[in-house]
């Protein structure tokens, strides 16, 4: 039986080695810096090492704990190099928060193959890759933290969004299948399906406030608001404190209550 951490140690990462991909900018650049907040040690992934360097000193100037791991999530060898280096410095991955992800939009006859195969590559098959090898870097510690960023396209779908949707969906049957096999590991394994964030992949959507677009988002959102990058990150630092040390298996929706409106 395991006593109950300190309330006030409930949400506290301190002593985590936390690895986040996708961290240069939007949901994933929010969570890490919230996590750091928290007390994390954060591995911040990104393809560009000049922005992640930027990233660094803003943490750094905040006194928190960063530093930087540049690789694309779809290059495998990249990717298990990159965790062998944090095992190697650090010794420990106590969460890997699988964040990066791309999009294309366009409507379904006009989506190439390669669209597909880059969208689902990058938004599913990667986090297929990195939370096996994170896992495997997790088991012998017998406690580990998984955390997917799926998205309300894992749910519902709009035109123009098929092959982000499919990856989307795709990752909420890993989260489970992660759940259940490596439960009896110590590990957890959760994802956060954002709804519409003011985020640069979203950009294009929300930047016209009086777009036909944004404002039907706001009708769709029963808070009548999109959600800034800030407001992800207390469901990422829940999921991988000690507050949701028995939670395995959920899709925890952060969408301003979009998926509960009809
Ligand atoms: C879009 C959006 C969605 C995202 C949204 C919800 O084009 O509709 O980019 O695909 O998933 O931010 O998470």
């Amino acid at each position: 039986m395991t006593s109950p951490a300190p309330a006030g140690d409930l949400f506290s990462l301190a002593g985590q080695v936390v690895l986040v991909t996708g961290a240069s900018r939007g949901l994933g650049w929010a969570m890490a810096r919230a996590m750091a907040g928290q007390g994390a040690h954060v591995v911040l992934n990104g393809r560009d090492g000049a922005t992640l360097a930027a990233r660094c000193e803003e943490l750094a100037a905040a006194g928190h704990s960063g530093e930087a791991a540049a690789f694309d999530v779809t290059d495998e060898a990249a990717a298990i190099a990159a965790l062998d280096r944090l095992m190697a410095r650090h010794g420990r991955l106590d969460t890997i928060v699988l964040n990066a992800g791309i999009g294309v939009r366009k409507p379904l006859l006009e989506v190439t193959t390669d669209d597909y195969r880059q969208v689902t590559e990058t938004n599913l098959t990667a986090c297929f890759v990195l939370a096996r090898e994170a896992a495997r870097r997790m088991v012998p510690a017998g406690r580990g933290r998984i955390i997917l960023t799926a998205s309300v396209m894992g749910f519902v779908a709009r035109p123009g969004v098929a092959a982000y949707a499919v990856a989307k969906a795709g990752l909420h049957g890993l989260t489970r299948a992660l759940a259940v096999e490596l439960g009896p590991q110590g590990i957890t394994a959760n994802a956060i399906a954002p709804g519409y964030f003011k985020t640069e992949l979203n950009r294009p959507l929300w930047q016209d406030p009086d777009s036909g677009f944004a404002r039907w988002i706001e009708q769709r959102t029963p808070l009548g608001r999109w959600g800034e990058p800030d407001e992800v990150a207390g469901a990422a630092i829940f999921l991988a404190s000690p507050a949701g040390a028995f939670v395995s298996g959920a899709i925890l929706a952060v969408d301003g209550g979009m998926l509960a409106n009809l």
